[in-house]
């Protein structure tokens, strides 16, 4: 028999090549000495510092499983391990990591030209523009197919009218992947830049959650956009959907990094802080929350890394990424709001990351797809009935 490491049951670093393992380093020592520092006062005042973007560029960590085009060309798992690292931190780093990677560049690398591919992907790799993604619409969020932003044909082009709405990074943005469908009710994807006339991004203000990502919306009132600005090698939901499905990914990975943190600061806090003549950790109430923890992350992080290597081996379904996220998002959730109540009356505090976690996971709960649109997409999986109307 080996030793029992608590941090880590299933040996989950031994399972990691030595390129993933530098991945997590990297993104680890980034994380905790540029992040971490800044965090607090981000949280508190609602700023979202944009060089951030041009710093994980500079360590490859934009766009990370993607090849060529200035990308560093990593497997998911590489990808998942960065969002774990960040998520660790807040979560909303982790979501302007993801969104750019995920839902900006992966598109543009799996749909674009080869012109759109050479335009955009190096300066968005690199951090020095800065992507959002507009699908979600203010009347219309779980329920993406009935988007009423419409693309007009025009000559040379088409024009963009319609509003999305909560869209992560968009108030900074340079480059919008905006979702629209076309005159014949088909869903395209296109790609818009900062100054087009008639485009505006203004904020969402007075946010609970995510305080560190700014959000906004993405209004469009008849904004040309150049033919060669529309994706054109897919149609139909599977475009967006396809840009969801590596995102959810990397969130399955990083809200187990925020949960991760959560669970180590009430296992400190339990061991320093004494009621009752001990420390709260020798109480069996509190050592069986520890416990749900380890349980619920290390196997919650294990199905991710299985998840990640069967994308890799390109062999991964929708459903399991279904699964995982909601799991992890769900778990996580849970766990912060148990790390907050072993803090005590400490644990409402800045001081401590339960709460700003615990809110954070909120939001992550709720984008990309909710914990209960994911668990339709399961019902349906296993009964073959559509439950979602
Ligand atoms: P349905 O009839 O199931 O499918 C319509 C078409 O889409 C295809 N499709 C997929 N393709 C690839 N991957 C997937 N996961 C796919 N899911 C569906 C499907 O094959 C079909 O294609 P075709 O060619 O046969 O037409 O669609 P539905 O209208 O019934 O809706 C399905 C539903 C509800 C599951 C889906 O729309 C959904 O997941 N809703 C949730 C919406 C969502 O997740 N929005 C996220 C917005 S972006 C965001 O939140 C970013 S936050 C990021 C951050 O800051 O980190
Ligand atoms: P709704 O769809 O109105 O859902 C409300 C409630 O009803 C939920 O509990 C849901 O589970 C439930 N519900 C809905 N339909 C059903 C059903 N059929 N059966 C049972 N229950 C149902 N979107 C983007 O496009 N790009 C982004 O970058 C982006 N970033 C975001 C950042 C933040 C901070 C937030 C909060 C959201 C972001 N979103 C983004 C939007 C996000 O994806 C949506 O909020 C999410 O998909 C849910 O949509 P909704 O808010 O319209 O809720």
């Amino acid at each position: 028999w080996s030793k029992f490491d608590w941090e880590d049951p299933f040996h989950l670093n031994d399972q990691l090549t030595e390129e993933e393992r530098l991945a997590r380093e990297t993104a680890n020592q980034y994380a905790q000495g540029k992040l971490q520092p800044r965090v607090i006062e981000a949280y508190r005042n609602e700023t979202t510092d944009p060089a951030i973007f041009r710093e994980m560029g500079e360590l490859g960590l934009l766009g990370a499983m993607l090849e060529g085009y200035g990308c560093a060309g990593m497997s998911y798992t590489s990808y998942g391990l960065i969002a774990r690292e960040v998520e660790r931190v807040d979560s909303g780093y982790r979501s302007m990591m993801s969104v750019q990677s995920s839902l900006v560049m992966y598109p543009i690398h799996a749909f674009g030209s080869e012109a759109q591919k050479q335009q955009y992907l190096p300066k968005l790799a690199s951090g020095e523009w800065i992507g959002c993604f507009g699908l979600t619409e203010p009347d219309h969020g779980s329920d993406p197919s009935s988007m009423v932003t419409r693309a007009k044909t025009v000559d040379g082009g088409y024009r963009l009218s319609g509003a999305k709405m909560w869209i992560s990074n968009s108030p900074i943005a340079d480059v919008f992947v905006v979702w629209a469908k076309t005159d014949d009710g088909v869903v395209r994807g296109f790609i818009l830049e900062k100054g087009f006339d008639g485009l505006s991004a203004p904020k969402i203000q007075g946010k609970l959650s995510l305080r560190a990502s700014v959000t906004g919306e993405i209004v469009m009132d008849s904004v040309f956009v150049p033919e060669q600005n529309m994706l054109p090698n897919v149609q139909g939901l599977k475009g967006p959907m396809s840009c969801l499905n590596s995102a959810r990914l990397g969130i399955a990975w990083g809200a187990l990094g925020a949960a991760e943190a959560c669970w180590h600061s009430a296992l400190n806090y339990t061991l320093e802080r004494s009621q009752f003549g001990r420390p709260l950790a020798a109480n069996q109430l509190i050592q069986k929350k520890l416990a749900d923890m380890m349980a619920e992350i290390s196997l919650g992080l294990q199905g991710c890394l299985r998840a990640t290597r069967l994308k890799d081996e390109g062999k991964l379904a929708p459903e399991l990424i279904s699964l995982l996220k909601r799991n992890s998002c769900g778990k996580a959730l849970e766990i912060a709001r148990n790390a907050r109540d072993m803090h005590g009356g400490n644990g409402i505090s800045e001081e401590y990351p339960v709460m700003r976690h615990m809110v954070n996971l909120e939001t992550v709960n709720t984008y990309e797809g909710t914990n209960d649109i994911h668990a339709l997409i399961l019902g349906r999986a296993q009964t073959g009935i559509q439950a979602f109307y």
